[in-house]
């Protein structure tokens, strides 16, 4: 079906998707691909444009260098995603990176050349890797990805297919938490009721996502609840995962999605980290703010972005360290917050 206006988008955007509707046009080889690690936006984002793609006669192949995680599995195309960086690249004319705008977190094994390849990210986060793409389409306030992509297939006119809808819908859905989080802008929600009258099967779809679960992942969840520090002041909650949690429960990284939630939703709370460990004494560390505190602006001290309420970073030292100087720093910043 055609797609409709949707409230929102700035003339910036406007401007930034015509042009990336040339290079669309002028590409005939494209590689599509978001950051590692990826979420419903990263996936469903992802998918929605190699679908979107296919349609139009295009070459396109989906990249992720974590592959899909298995509740998005179901996502028309999924199957057809590749997670294997080799030989990727050969022949693409135009690589398109969504959800981040850096090279870096989609896969440092990915060096495109930049004489043969143009390089489009569409993002909607504010952190921005200075060695910039050719285009940057940036909407700091769509709700996801999907939403700038839908503005775009409005712009370009072209049809709505029910396997794109369902892709665009898992990107609104899971990156607004499901309709709860600020980014549930009136667009976002317009943008939902567009999708489910484009043919999205709600209850299908969100009970893939959401209500899908391996038991090694509730066994896991058991394990990393009780790793459950609260600070003194009880503002600050953190949950750390270990290798070794995997290795007793058969899981993996991927099964983590939302666990951070229970740290961030109990009374009194504002900011929740998870420690993830990569290696030895090298932890990924997630925030999330209830909203005071600016926790991108923290993660990027430590090297890494994000939003002012969702934010991570790499940090190296044991857990107890680590959670020790983090709830020093964010008392600072909570202090600040308060007066
Ligand atoms: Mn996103």
């Amino acid at each position: 079906m055609a797609t409709e206006e949707i409230p929102g988008g700035s003339p910036d955007l406007a401007d930034q998707l015509e042009r990336a509707s040339a290079y669309l046009h002028s590409g005939t080889r494209f590689l599509v691909c978001s950051h590692e690690a990826p979420d419903g936006d990263a996936i469903g984002s992802t998918l929605a444009l190699a679908n979107l793609l296919w349609d139009m006669g295009k070459q396109a192949t989906p990249y992720n260098r974590d592959g899909v995680p298995y509740n998005f599995r179901f996502l028309p195309g999924a199957d057809r995603l590749v997670a294997q960086p080799e030989g990727v690249l050969d022949g693409i004319d135009t690589l398109l990176i969504l959800d981040c705008a850096s090279l870096k977190r989609v896969d440092s094994r990915l060096v495109p050349d930049r004489e043969k390849t143009r390089v489009v990210c569409i993002d909607h986060h504010e952190t921005v890797d200075p060695n910039g793409p050719d285009l940057l389409v940036l909407d700091a306030a769509a709700s996801c990805v999907g939403e700038i992509l839908y503005r775009w297939m409005h712009r370009l006119s072209v049809l709505l297919s029910t396997p794109v809808a369902e892709c665009l819908y898992v990107s609104v859905h899971t990156d607004t938490g499901g309709f709860r989080y600020q980014n549930t802008t009136p667009a976002a929600l317009a943008l939902a009721s567009r999708l489910v009258g484009a043919g999205v099967d709600v209850w299908k779809v969100t009970s893939e996502v959401y209500e899908n679960h391996p038991p090694g992942r509730v066994k896991l969840l058991s394990e990393v609840l009780d790793t459950l520090h609260i600070s003194a002041c009880g503002r600050i909650a953190f949950i750390t995962v270990t290798q070794e949690m995997y290795r007793r429960t058969s899981t993996g990284p991927e099964m983590l999605d939302g666990f951070i939630n229970f740290a961030r939703g109990i009374i009194g709370v504002e900011v929740a980290g998870q420690l993830r460990e990569l290696e030895h004494n090298r932890y990924r560390v997630s925030f999330r703010s209830r909203g005071r505190v600016d926790v991108a602006r923290l993660a990027q001290k430590f090297g890494g972005g994000g939003h002012q309420n969702a934010a991570g970073c790499t940090i190296e030292g044991p857990p107890a360290q680590i959670i020790g100087m983090l709830t020093a720093k964010l008392d600072q910043l909570l202090g600040s917050a308060t007066s």
